[in-house]
């Protein structure tokens, strides 16, 4: 398997397809989002800060999600490809992701970007309970998603690497689009 980037609005499935295409493929699910609630949970450092900043449904500073993520694709389990869940979040992290994948000679393959309507992702946030999931907070992370993380699209259609799928329908539904897709990128590139 290879190195790869789940994208896609707050509430798209990313999550909830990330884990299934972790276990499908055997590669690391690796969610910033998760990480970060860890941090809160566990109290580590700066827990306060990123629980503010998560519950005003602002993002963490740059700085410190590459310090998390540069650590994280060090481990061993990384070595033979990733998913990476809700990272990178602004163009700043994709940039500085891609050379910190340069220096280990190695680069992101392919991008799946899932589509869901505004109001289908308000409809599954507003269902689930979680601290960053109060109505006003969900606002202001669409927000944040339009402004940051929408321009990461055209970052990655001009390395080609942008794959759309539909991400309404069931789970299963979802994942079946998302298992052709992949499979799609692996008889090509034997290809060639
Ligand atoms: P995340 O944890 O990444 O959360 P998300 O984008 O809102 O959710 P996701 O798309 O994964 O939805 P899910 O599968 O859970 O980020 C949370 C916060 O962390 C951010 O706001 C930010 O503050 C911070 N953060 C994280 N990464 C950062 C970074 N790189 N830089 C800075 N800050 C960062 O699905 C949502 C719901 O829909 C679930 O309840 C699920 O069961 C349901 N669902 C999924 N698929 C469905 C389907 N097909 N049909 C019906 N329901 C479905």
């Amino acid at each position: 398997m290879k190195n790869l980037i789940i994208l896609g609005v707050p509430g798209a499935g990313k999550g909830t397809q990330a884990k299934k295409i972790s276990e499908k493929f055997g590669i690391p699910h690796i969610s910033t989002g998760d990480i970060l609630r860890e941090i809160v949970e566990n109290k580590s450092l700066y827990w306060q800060e990123i629980k503010n900043i998560m519950e005003k449904g602002e993002l963490i500073p740059d700085e410190l999600m590459l310090k998390i993520i540069e650590q994280r694709l060090r481990q061993p389990d990384c070595e033979n490809g990733f998913l990476l869940d809700g990272f990178p979040r602004t163009v700043s992290q994709a940039e500085a992701l891609d050379l910190l994948l340069k220096k280990e000679k190695k680069e992101i393959d392919f991008v799946l970007f899932l589509t869901v309507s505004y109001e289908e992702a308000l409809k599954r946030l507003s269902q689930r309970k979680r601290m960053d999931d109060s109505l006003e907070t969900i606002k202001q992370r669409f927000m944040v998603y339009q402004k940051k993380t929408a321009p990461l699209l055209d970052y990655y259609a001009l390395q080609n690497k942008l794959k759309k799928i539909q991400g309404e329908g069931s789970v299963e539904e979802v994942f079946l689009r998302i298992q052709e897709c992949i499979y799609d990128y692996n008889k090509n590139s034997d290809r060639n």
